[in-house]
């Protein structure tokens, strides 16, 4: 069994997959703290758990001359300035069990929970690839990241951002080796993380092994044939996944935590809660709320870290209080964002549906029942 050496896991959390490991909390406990507990935090996993010994860990980075460089733990700890940023990190996938209910698509059913705030600390991506001899007018395309987690062919998790975006400081890329305070937990890419602010999940490698830099994207999997989006009249006989660009800042986002689907709330005001986050560093400024179903709204009180316009890392927990209209017996309650671009979320998940059921972000709508 592969996955016989995978750690122990937090039994609140709901499995989606259990091998690979992939599994989300709870949405209501997201609410109850801006850092998301490190146990709780989702978890997505497409391989086993790469056991790795942090005394003989090492982190190859292929220099400007093809010559590697090695680093040890200690040497990325001792060596580069211990750089701190609080940052969301949210699958792809996040919300796809909502485009699913609309069209059959292809993936994990996640629920509004694959989505979690961290403070991170590490090494600064540019700073080790300075260490190793790149500058940023170097006029390089991409940096690629392997992680040492492989199937049983060998094939390892691979990704890549842009050079410029890794080599800018204002971008705060990571090599991270803690997670709120504790060193990276396995299941989060222990020892040695990349954390891509403002980026979708997928170009956070985990289990970092190896770094190159060149003219082309990673030509892994994930990103060539995954992670890219689609019209909705493309199918997968259709799909030539060559035609779109892989994924990389996320769009608007928000979703309701509470009150839960489906739950009974008594009359009177009711108390509504959630969470609002944007790719590319672009803040929250407005999260409207309904209780019925878009006629009237409500504009939420937002609340979270105060970060630098641009770089916007982390999400905003939000919350609203308004009256249940007296004699209503079911509440379609809506949330909708406004990010610092003024983007804000399509209505309905039919017009952005997309075969693999990626970057769903339509409003979100939960429907509740009021006590009599
Ligand atoms: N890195 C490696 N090495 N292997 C993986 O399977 N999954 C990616 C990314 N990095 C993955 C990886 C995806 S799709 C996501 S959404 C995030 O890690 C999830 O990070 P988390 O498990 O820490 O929440
Ligand atoms: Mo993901």
């Amino acid at each position: 069994d592969p996955y016989a050496g995978d750690p122990p896991r937090h039994p609140a959390l709901k499995v989606n997959s259990a091998r690979p490991f992939n599994a989300e909390p709870p949405a209501e406990l997201l609410s109850e703290t801006f850092l998301t507990p490190n146990q709780l935090f989702f978890k997505r996993n497409h391989l086993p758990v790469p056991t790795v010994d942090p005394a003989t860990y090492q982190l190859q980075v292929q220099g400007p001359d093809g010559r590697p460089l090695s680093l040890s733990l200690a040497e990325l700890r001792s060596r580069f300035p211990r750089h701190e940023v609080t940052a969301t990190l949210q699958c792809a996938g996040n919300r796809r069990s909502e485009m699913n209910a609309v069209r059959q698509v292809k993936g994990l059913e996640w629920g509004t929970a694959a989505i979690g705030t961290a403070r991170w600390a590490g090494a600064r991506l540019r700073d080790v690839l300075a260490h190793a001899g790149y500058a940023p007018d170097d006029g390089h395309n991409h940096v690629c990241f392997e992680g040492l987690d492989r199937d049983l062919s060998g094939t390892t998790y691979g990704a890549s951002i842009p050079f410029r975006k890794a080599m800018n400081a204002e971008e705060d890329v990571l090599l991270a080796y803690e997670m709120n305070g504790e060193a990276l937990p396995r299941d989060h890419g222990f020892p040695v993380r990349v954390v891509v602010p403002g980026v979708v999940g997928a170009r956070n490698v985990k289990w970092l092994g190896r770094i190159s830099v060149g003219p082309d994207e990673s030509q892994s999997h994930w990103q060539q044939n995954d992670y890219k989006g689609f019209s909705p009249s493309v199918d997968w006989d259709t799909v030539d996944f060559t035609t779109a660009p892989a994924i990389q800042e996320m769009p608007v986002q928000s979703a309701i935590t509470e009150p839960v689907p489906g739950a009974t709330v008594p009359p009177g005001d009711l108390t509504v809660k959630g969470y609002a986050w944007s790719g590319g560093g672009r803040g929250i400024v407005r999260v409207d709320v309904s209780l019925d179903g878009g006629q009237t709204w409500h504009v939420a009180t937002l609340a979270g870290e105060e970060q630098v316009p641009g770089r916007v890392w982390a999400w905003k927990l939000w919350q609203v209080t308004a009256p249940i209209p007296p004699g209503v017996t079911h509440l379609n309650i809506l949330c909708k964002a406004v990010d610092a671009s003024y983007n804000v979320q399509p209505d309905t998940v039919a017009p952005i549906w997309n075969l693999r059921g990626v970057l769903s972000n339509a409003w979100h709508r939960v429907t509740v029942t009021v006590e009599r």
